[in-house]
């Protein structure tokens, strides 16, 4: 692996680590699916498991840095300037389900910029990431968005809505808009940082979803943006910061996707 960064190291050390336990437990599923208990609790025990390895090994090389983790919540709250951001099991229902697409995201945030990215499929055996300024990666091979021009012939993926969303008809009339010009039927995977991982490495030409939260995407954003793409925000909800409605897309199908989607016949709530 060509990591030289120092941060992606540890980064990567806490996410192999981590990625041991997730491999075994994700087998686990399999075997439990097949009997009368059924997954049930294993699963959010399973996501804790994993999120306290990724914990325990970023804090041990810095103590001192802030961290928002999807199961954990906030620790270290007093370091402003330092923070790991981390899902220890992106796509949680695939993982339940026994279906193999789930991931470990980490990002690494410093003054509210996010400077390092890495996305894990520990079923893939695929690594993704990024260091600010200095390309995106999958395994040894430097990654670029694709060079798809028209939107018509694109494959877009996108994610929700969950059952107690608000915005579930908006969602739902996006999709349709998004669907009615597109030739290739709309992709949903359920895990949004691979969704992004994707559109990095061009398989993928573009995502978007709503509702997403920091620790889903801090990693994708970059890894998507170091590989030449576009990532941006829509219908910006300045009472909910906490949640995110992005598009990233290679930069030349951006414009006719975003405007489908703010599209102003499009269902309002
Ligand atoms: P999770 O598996 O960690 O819960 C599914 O569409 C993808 O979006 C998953 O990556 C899921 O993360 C994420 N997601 C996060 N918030 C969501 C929401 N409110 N509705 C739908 N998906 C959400
Ligand atoms: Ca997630």
């Amino acid at each position: 692996m060509r990591i030289s960064s120092p941060k992606l190291n540890i980064m990567y050390k806490a996410c192999m680590k981590a990625s041991r336990s997730l491999i075994r437990d994700f087998g686990e599923i399999e075997n439990l699916q097949v009997s009368s208990k059924g997954p049930g609790d294993f699963v959010s025990s399973a996501d804790k498991r994993t999120e306290k390895i990724i914990i325990d090994e970023l804090l041990k090389a810095h103590p001192d840095y802030g961290v928002l983790s999807e199961e954990a919540g906030r620790l270290n709250e007093k370091n402003k300037t330092n923070k790991w951001i981390i899902d220890p099991i992106d796509g949680t229902s695939n993982f339940l389900n026994g279906i193999p697409q789930f991931a470990i995201s980490i990002g690494y945030e410093e003054n509210n910029e996010i400077k390092n990215g890495l996305i894990y499929d520990p079923i893939k055996n695929e690594l993704f990431f990024a260091e600010v300024g200095s390309g995106a990666f999958l395994n040894n091979s430097r990654i670029r968005v694709s060079k798809k021009k028209n939107l018509k012939n694109s494959l877009i993926g996108t994610g929700g809505p969950r059952g107690n969303s608000k915005f579930k008809n908006k969602i739902f009339s996006e999709y349709l808009e998004v669907s009615n010009n597109v030739e290739i039927p709309v992709r949903k995977f359920g895990s949004a940082s691979l969704d992004l991982a994707n559109v990095a490495c061009g398989r993928f030409d573009a995502f978007w979803q709503r509702e997403l939260s920091h620790w889903d995407v801090a990693a994708g954003i970059l890894i998507v943006k170091e590989a030449g793409g576009f990532v941006d925000y829509f219908d910006i909800d300045n009472n909910d910061s906490k949640k995110l409605n992005l598009i990233a897309s290679n930069s030349l199908v951006h414009e006719e996707l975003r405007n489908l989607i703010t599209k102003k016949n499009i269902e309002k709530n």
